[in-house]
């Protein structure tokens, strides 16, 4: 059956659970890039072509929650190259200001192409005549030109979630080129940010010599790409409601009393990557405890390390340093019953979610380089008394629009302290007054408003290509 929207995305958003009778079966893993899309999905009749995870192979078609879904199997190899070596090893670090040392494997690079070939493919049979595909994030890259070249008839967007670097990074890709190239086969392409776009712009200048005006990009084909920032969005209003709900009120000061109801409880929320900057953050911490500032019984933080991308080498090394970082501050300077870092190294329902940031005065989100970060903006969802502090670093995208944050540059630990003491001991106007202008941010840029944002430049983008093509003929 043809579509008038396809979706592709790297993941499918569901897991794959055994059901009582022991059958295998599918289950909705909702996240924010689901409910941003589904609205758009079912006006659209739309699909959504991914991978659902693990190694089975033969996957059929399904329907869950109402949203066709159609699952592409990888093999181990594709898995190990594709997305563990080239989508983890070489262009997340690469793209995150190299906090970690990107890797260039060939053999993961063609991979990449074979497993993004299999997805355009996938794209070109679903979608109706002049449909529009949405394709997403960086293991997806060479999906829009390899797309086009099959069905030059779509409409095609693609939409980056993490930052893209600066010309002078970005230029370390043996396959620089290739990139930009494969991108250029969408209409619209979007980034978190204004600086994004401008560094993708230039570097099509520069590395494959189209012309260029403002966020524009002229191809010698005679179609125009246009870049440009669509800073993604929370399902703000969800989470003010599930952050009201008695059971997750109740919730969250079974957590304060739990932690001993010490005056202050900060918080953590982060899935394991090197990025997310959770030992500095820890370290921090520790050394106000250790100078006297802050007081064990007073103050605790609780991290939560969601595991992530654990056959990724630097990801265990991660996970080894964090354990011992945070034993040894317990050790040195916790007391009994009074470790001054709750550590988690789980994953938790969305409920009990809402209840940790409802729970908690001060959030620390302190990533070296973030696209934007989602849960500093949960957190602001869930603050409905309109308290309770966020301690946001200069560098995750959310920054941008979450000015009144306590905003800190993470390499800096003496600034990150003498944040965190400040967002500690701020008085509850203080904090009001921040945290109100906050929610309106986000109560008025919700995750419904960016995909329509981006779905509507799409459509005008696309009759601006078309106009300008039946002007050159006529
Ligand atoms: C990438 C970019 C960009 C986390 N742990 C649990 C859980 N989560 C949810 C959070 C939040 C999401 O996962 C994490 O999003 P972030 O934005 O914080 O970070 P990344 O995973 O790195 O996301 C990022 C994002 O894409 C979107 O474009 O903002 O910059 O790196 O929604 O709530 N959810 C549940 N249990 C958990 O344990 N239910």
């Amino acid at each position: 059956m043809a579509h008038d929207l396809v979706i592709v995305a790297n993941r499918l958003p569901v897991d794959r659970v055994a059901g009582p009778d022991g059958k295998m079966g599918w289950r909705a893993s909702p996240g924010g890039l689901v409910s941003a899309i589904e609205p758009v999905m079912r006006a659209g009749d739309g699909v959504w072509i991914g991978w659902p995870g693990g190694t089975e192979q033969h996957l059929e078609p399904f329907d869950i929650d109402g949203l066709h879904l159609v699952p592409m199997s990888m093999t181990p190899e594709e898995i190990e190259n594709h997305y563990e070596g080239m989508s983890n090893g070489t262009l997340w670090p690469l793209y995150h200001d190299v906090v970690a040392k990107p890797e260039f494997h060939r053999e993961w690079w063609h991979e990449y192409v074979e497993v993004n070939r299999r997805f355009a493919e996938k794209a070109a049979e679903l979608a109706a005549p002049n449909a529009t595909v949405w394709v997403h994030d960086y293991q997806m890259q060479m999906v829009p030109q390899l797309l086009r070249e099959l069905r030059p008839d779509l409409r095609i967007g693609f939409y980056l979630h993490i930052p893209f670097p600066p010309a002078e990074l970005f230029q370390q890709l043996p396959w620089r080129r290739q990139i930009l190239e494969g991108i250029l086969g969408a209409d619209l392409v979007g980034f978190q940010l204004p600086g994004a776009a401008q560094n993708f712009v230039r570097l099509v200048r520069q590395r494959v010599g189209h012309k260029t005006h403002r966020d524009l990009v002229y191809l010698p084909d005679g179609r125009t790409v246009r870049a440009a920032a669509f800073p993604i969005s929370i399902d703000a209003t969800g989470f003010d409601d599930l952050a009201r709900s008695e059971i997750v009120a109740r919730r969250a000061q079974e957590i304060r009393e739990a932690l001993g109801n010490p005056k202050k409880i900060f918080l953590g929320i982060d899935r394991l990557d090197y990025t997310k900057g959770i030992y500095a953050r820890l370290r921090s911490f520790g050394e106000l405890i250790r100078d006297g500032e802050l007081d064990v019984d007073e103050a605790v933080f609780v991290q939560v390390a969601v595991p992530s991308r654990e056959q990724v080498e630097q990801y265990r090394l991660l996970r080894d340093e964090i354990d011992r970082l945070v034993g040894r501050l317990n050790g040195d300077l916790g007391r009994i019953g009074k470790p001054l870092i709750s550590y988690l190294h789980s994953s938790y329902p969305r409920e009990e979610m809402a209840a940790l940031y409802r729970a908690a005065d001060i959030m620390v989100v302190t990533p070296y380089r973030d696209g934007m970060n989602l849960v500093a903006k949960e957190y602001v969802a869930c603050r409905v008394d309109e308290d309770g502090a966020l301690v946001l670093s200069e560098f995750a995208g959310a920054a941008d629009e979450l000015r009144q944050a306590w905003l800190v540059n993470p390499y800096d630990i003496d600034g990150m302290k003498a944040a965190l003491l400040s967002a500690c001991r701020a008085d509850e106007h203080e904090l009001t007054k921040r945290m109100r202008a906050m929610r309106k941010q986000i109560t008025q840029h919700d995750v419904k408003a960016w995909a329509e944002s981006f779905m509507t430049e799409l459509d005008a983008e696309r009759e601006h290509t078309k106009t300008v093509r039946s002007a050159d003929r006529s």
